[in-house]
């Protein structure tokens, strides 16, 4: 299990400032790039998932996926921890880069209780200090608490009317 938010460390606050500087740069570089509906971190045509914020381990899926036990991050820094955990149950943060317009939908379950879901291009970066519970989802905000470490299937769909990030 990870550290609880009592004990953060000052290494891991750093680390966050970095993927801020990281992000603010990435953003710029996307802005640049022709319309493609890139999250950030993300190879086109994936959904991305993230042990920690978006700059953490990383797996990529290029569809939907009924069971997250039989996957990993073994993809991003190798030295962080989270490299090498299973994703079932670990996602604190995603990114979508879908290049078919879906918007990826994340479950506690597959059939089971939907937790969040993000737009195409758009992205949950769960780095915020205060994990601040908001009705809202705007582009880049955290997962809640309540919704970490809990996704298990992800079913791509088209347009809905769900409240994505
Ligand atoms: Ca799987
Ligand atoms: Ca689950």
């Amino acid at each position: 299990m990870r550290p609880q938010h009592a004990s953060h460390s000052l290494r891991r606050r750093a680390r966050i400032l970095t993927a801020a500087a990281a992000l603010a740069l990435g953003g710029a570089a996307i802005t640049a790039a022709p319309a493609a509906a890139a999250g950030p971190n993300c190879a086109n045509g994936n959904h991305c998932v993230f042990y920690t914020d978006i700059y953490s381990p990383k797996h990529s899926f290029f569809n939907s996926d009924h069971n997250f036990n039989d996957d990993f991050f073994l993809e991003g820094p190798s030295n962080q921890e989270g490299s090498g955990q299973i994703v079932d149950n670990n996602v604190w943060s995603a990114s979508n880069s879908s290049t078919g317009g879906y918007e990826s939908h994340y479950y506690d379950t597959y059939g089971g209780t939907y937790l969040f879901c993000v737009n195409p291009g758009h992205y949950a970066n769960s780095h915020s200090w205060d994990d601040a519970e908001t009705s809202a989802r705007p582009n880049g905000g955290p997962l809640p608490d309540s919704l970490r470490q809990r996704a298990s299937a992800l079913v791509l769909r088209g347009t809905t009317t769900k409240d994505c990030y």
